[in-house]
């Protein structure tokens, strides 16, 4: 299949899954074509089956908006006639599905048009597309979608109460390169961020630095976390919130217990050096980054909130809190780095877990049978 995948670029979980979605479906021997404005973050060396088209968005002195809407669906309409797709798979539905939506108009009009996926991942229905300015034409794109999936059943649920979407809506979550996202020895590099002190764990947390992050409940946590335990919180990733952790790391006076190493295209040597993960969210639709971790035989102290205990077995894998049970995630991280069989049992069973459910092998074959249905069926049924 000639497959067209939209996508954001940036450091985030829809971009990652998009991409590696991309990358798996070229091994299978499909034609994957990329548009985005950049080169999406983690597509790595040139692998065949793979290419990457750049949306461009001119600008004029007229205008003080950026037109990424029109010079995203212009591109897709270009690629679409350039390489006949199948396919467009539309990542994060703000602008992408309204995107796919008009340029699958404009190639009908020409002749035939690709079917068009929409895959919701969270803020996309959540924060953004919930929001009055965006929320018609988003709930009307999704619905115009020939396909839509969404990556936990908690915003499948969203998405119908939050926008009143009324169709169909399939649910195939995230997943991992499981041959790439295995804990491996990296001892030198542990005793970088320990200073060679065995007792030293270390705590840490991966994320694209968003509010919804909540860095100022991540930092408050490890402040009681290491009033028990010598550890260090490593931090990794960028974003507007990066600054609150410098600033509240400064107020703690932990500062130095602190590694902050921005955002890394290579995560798993940094997550086989950690010995628990938090991710204290307001919201997760899913939580990729768990995952990983959870794959890497990390495992998490997390907020109760949306899909996370879609990923996160509560009390096998890690441990789930409410949201304001700052305590309650302090302690159960104390629990796991002062009890290493506690530790061990976990890490194994989170493992074990993302590798009976979450691994490209099982899930990547999902979307190519929600693909292969929907040109398989007339065009117009739904
Ligand atoms: O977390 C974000 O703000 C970014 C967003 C994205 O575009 O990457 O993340 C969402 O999609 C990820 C991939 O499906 C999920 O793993 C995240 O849980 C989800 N974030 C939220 O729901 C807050």
């Amino acid at each position: 299949m000639n497959i067209g995948i939209v996508c954001y670029a940036s450091v985030g979980g829809s971009g990652i899954v998009a991409t590696e979605l991309g990358k798996a479906l070229a091994r299978r021997n499909h034609q994957v074509h990329f548009i985005s404005t950049e080169t999406p973050f983690r597509l790595g060396e040139f692998q065949a089956g793979l290419a990457f088209h750049q949306v461009l968005t001119p600008t004029y002195p007229l205008f003080r908006e950026p037109q990424y809407l029109l010079s995203l669906s212009n591109k897709i309409v270009q690629v679409a006639r350039e390489f006949s797709l199948d396919i467009i798979h539309a990542h994060y539905a703000v602008p992408h599905a309204t995107a796919a939506f008009l340029s699958q108009q404009v190639l009908a009009a020409s002749g035939s048009a690709p079917r068009v996926v929409t895959t919701l991942h969270g803020t996309d229905i959540t924060l953004v597309g919930n929001d009055p300015s965006y929320s018609q034409i988003v709930a009307f794109s999704i619905d115009q979608s020939d396909r839509v999936t969404a990556v936990s059943n908690s915003l499948r649920a969203a998405t119908y109460a939050e926008l009143g979407v009324k169709r169909d809506i399939s649910v195939i979550p995230n997943f991992l390169d499981c041959w790439i996202h295995k804990r491996n020895d990296q001892q030198e590099l542990r005793q970088r961020f320990t200073g060679g002190n065995p007792d030293i764990r270390i705590v840490t947390h991966v994320s694209n630095f968003r509010p919804v992050k909540r860095i100022d409940a991540l930092l408050a946590i490890f402040d009681r976390i290491r009033r028990s335990v010598p550890s260090r919180l490593l931090l990794v990733g960028d974003g507007p919130e990066l600054g609150t952790a410098y600033r509240v790391a400064r107020e703690l006076g932990i500062s130095d217990l602190i590694h902050i190493v921005g955002a890394q295209e290579e995560i798993v040597p940094l997550l086989s050096i950690s010995d628990v993960f938090l991710l204290p969210s307001a919201q997760e639709s899913f939580g990729l980054a768990a995952l990983e971790a959870m794959a890497c035989e990390v495992p998490v102290v997390a907020s109760n909130v949306g899909g996370l205990p879609e990923v996160i077995q509560d009390g096998v894998c890690g441990f789930l809190h409410p949201l304001d049970a700052l305590d309650a995630m302090a302690a159960s991280a104390i629990k796991l780095l002062t009890d290493e069989p506690l530790r061990q049992r976990m890490a194994h069973a989170a493992c074990a877990r993302v590798r009976e459910h979450f691994c490209a092998e099982r899930v990547v074959p999902m979307y190519e049978a929600c693909y292969r249905e929907i040109l398989s069926e007339t065009r117009g049924r739904r």
